[in-house]
């Protein structure tokens, strides 16, 4: 059976994602904690009645995923001062956690009689992020208290739901509970766990329940029975961290219906909702999934939690399926749509992901109709108003390590590549697996086993998978090494021009430039105003320039763009100026100064 590999028993230690994880360590943890203090979310956790700042329904959430963050960091590395205040945040939940096990901010303080009465206030979904917060840290430090904790409000949680059967809704608005439980059920073997995880799961979409006016039932997934759900549909978070859960449990309960659900959902997403970057849910109405190929640049949603949760999904149905095309979108997500929600200074975060980036169009008049056509904003910020997303990013990035592995009795599998040492146990020895390399700045990989010998099965991208000369299997090359035997694998990251489905009908015509993994974009700030009227030349080559800001090569190729004129028309001309476009990872847009960006262009002699 295919197991993971623990966050904890990977270290990577240089390379790209060794700076990511060292800037979230020196700067992002503080930031983010300092605007939760600012905005009244650290203090909220002393429950004070008196406060003149009431908690909002999802701070529990937002501070249990920045705890989650800091226990990562702290099985890494002890910290006394970071400890210390989640320490403290622990004695609040303590203090004020109900006799009976309840713990939650608004409905302790600001609507203490509504407990269980709105599917769409999130006690649950905060719940959950507690209790994944609670079994981080008990992993991390080895303390039980904050997990005891949230086995009591779990075990509340069970009589209320499923036991008493006395709550206004059987299933929450906003799923996440159901993957927490599964991993409290691991943390504490308590097997009522993972039952009630399934009963949560089992529940949605049997019935009628707490829908708005605002909304229809499958926003929350709840228009048919998981095993019956076959198209991603809804809010897009919401979606993935639901079948993410659904994919828990299909693994767990041997569940054959559930895991043909998860296979066709995650089709439908790859084939028809995702775009190139990873990012997911292209409308800000209802923050969702739409219908197949509509991928607007310009209004994309694409929210920096759906990219992480799609990274949860696609995670565990890789130990499902042993599927290499799992692993691909985790490494198309990871370098595009979910790092440009981090600032190249490690403070500010993207909420949506768009694109393409007009500026002109946010500066138009807007008559109230048009307000409607809603764009993402431009820059980073550092805190939101829903701030879901930042703290998001501090419990993903310290645990970037547990998506390289994944192993059964006799193989290591090898999704990732990143510089990085594992100690494990492979068929009974205890295995050091070291991975060297610069992967993606050079295309480079060597991996080595020492103390034992170890079948690998090394993930060859899809990107380089038509080019590979040996056997694959599920996109998979097989080795077997001995003890102090290395391999090297060399994939080739030449530039490439990508082209969507022609029922894209916003890229029709247009191509993306990928290099291995990375998806590049234009900016401005590099290329002058109007980047959609500039050709690049197809065929021509691509020059890289090494960038130590981005730790990754700036791309330059020939390019045209047509000669300003004075008219508003004309007629058609080959008339053109010859120009050099330059390209930068998208992940990096926006770094300096609102610019116009774009990551689909027109390409010359097509
Ligand atoms: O509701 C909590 C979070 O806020 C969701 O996950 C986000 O999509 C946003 O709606
Ligand atoms: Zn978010």
């Amino acid at each position: 059976m295919i197991q993971r590999v623990d966050y904890s028993k990977v270290s990577i230690t240089g390379g790209f994602w060794r700076q990511k994880q060292d800037l979230v360590r020196d700067v992002t943890v503080q930031a983010v904690y300092d605007r939760f203090k600012d905005t009244g979310r650290i203090d909220a956790f002393r429950c004070d009645i008196n406060s003149e700042i009431k908690p909002h329904i999802f701070w529990d959430s937002d501070v249990a995923k920045w705890m989650e963050g800091v226990a990562y960091l702290l099985r890494e590395q002890p910290d006394d001062a970071l400890q210390a205040t989640v320490e403290a945040l622990i004695d609040c939940i303590e203090e004020n956690q109900g006799e009976d096990g309840y713990f939650n901010l608004y409905y302790t303080v600001v609507e203490p009689e509504g407990r269980y009465t709105n599917r769409d206030c999130h006690e649950l979904y905060c719940a959950g992020h507690l209790m994944e917060a609670a079994v981080a840290y008990y992993e991390a430090t080895g303390k039980r208290r904050f997990l005891d904790l949230m086995c009591k409000y779990a075990d509340y949680i069970e009589r209320r739901f499923k036991i008493d059967r006395d709550t206004a809704f059987v299933t929450p608005g906003h799923e996440e509970i159901e993957l927490a439980l599964v991993r409290l059920y691991e943390a504490t073997g308590e097997r009522r766990y993972l039952e009630l995880s399934r009963f949560f799961v089992d529940e949605r979409g049997t019935r009628a329940e707490g829908l708005t006016d605002w909304s229809e039932s499958r926003y929350h997934q709840s228009h048919l029975p998981a095993r019956e759900q076959f198209t991603a549909e809804g809010h897009a978070v919401r979606a993935v961290y639901f079948y993410s859960a659904m994919a828990d449990l299909a693994l767990r309960l041997q569940d054959e219906a559930l895991k043909t659900a998860c296979e066709r959902l995650f089709e439908d997403i790859i084939r028809h909702k995702m775009y190139v970057t990873g990012g997911v849910g292209s409308s800000f109405v209802g923050e969702a999934f739409t219908m197949p190929y509509d991928l607007p640049n310009l209004i994309s949603y694409t929210e920096s939690c759906a990219a992480i949760g799609l990274v949860f999904f696609a995670q565990r149905m890789l130990l499902l399926t042993n599927d290499a095309k799992y692993a691909d979108v985790i490494e198309r997500i990871l370098y595009n749509g979910f790092l440009s929600a981090l600032s190249l200074d490690g403070k500010a975060f993207f909420y949506c992901n768009p694109l393409e980036i007009i500026p002109a169009l946010h500066t138009r008049d807007r008559s109230a109709k048009q307000k409607s056509l809603t764009l993402p904003q431009m820059q980073r910020q550092e805190v939101f108003e829903c701030s879901c997303c930042p703290p998001n990013i501090v419990r993903f990035v310290p645990s970037l390590s547990g998506l390289i592995y994944t192993q059964d009795e006799t193989s290591l599998y090898v999704h990732q590549f990143m510089e990085s040492r594992a100690t494990l146990s492979i068929g009974g020895q205890s295995v050091t697996v070291e991975q060297k390399t610069n992967y993606p700045t050079d295309g480079r990989v060597s991996i080595g086993v020492t103390g034992g010998a170890a079948t690998l099965r090394v993930r060859i991208p899809a990107y380089a998978r038509a080019t590979y000369e040996g056997k694959l299997e599920n996109g998979y090359a097989t080795f077997h090494l001995m003890d102090g035997d290395e391999i090297t694998l060399t994939f080739d990251l030449t530039p490439r021009l990508t082209e969507a489905n022609p029922n894209v009908f916003f890229d029709a015509g247009r191509c993306a430039v990928e290099r291995g993994p990375v998806v590049y974009c234009m900016e401005a700030v590099d290329n002058g105003a109007n980047l959609r009227d500039i050709r690049l030349c197809r065929g021509a080559a691509f020059e890289e320039a090494w960038s130590e800001t981005y730790g990754l090569p700036i791309l330059s190729v020939a390019a045209f763009r047509r000669k300003a004129s004075k008219d508003l028309y004309a007629p058609i001309s080959d008339e053109r100026e010859a120009i050099t476009a330059h390209l930068i990872p998208y992940y990096a847009f926006a770094n300096r100064g609102i610019s116009e960006m774009q990551v689909w262009h027109l390409v010359e002699g097509r």
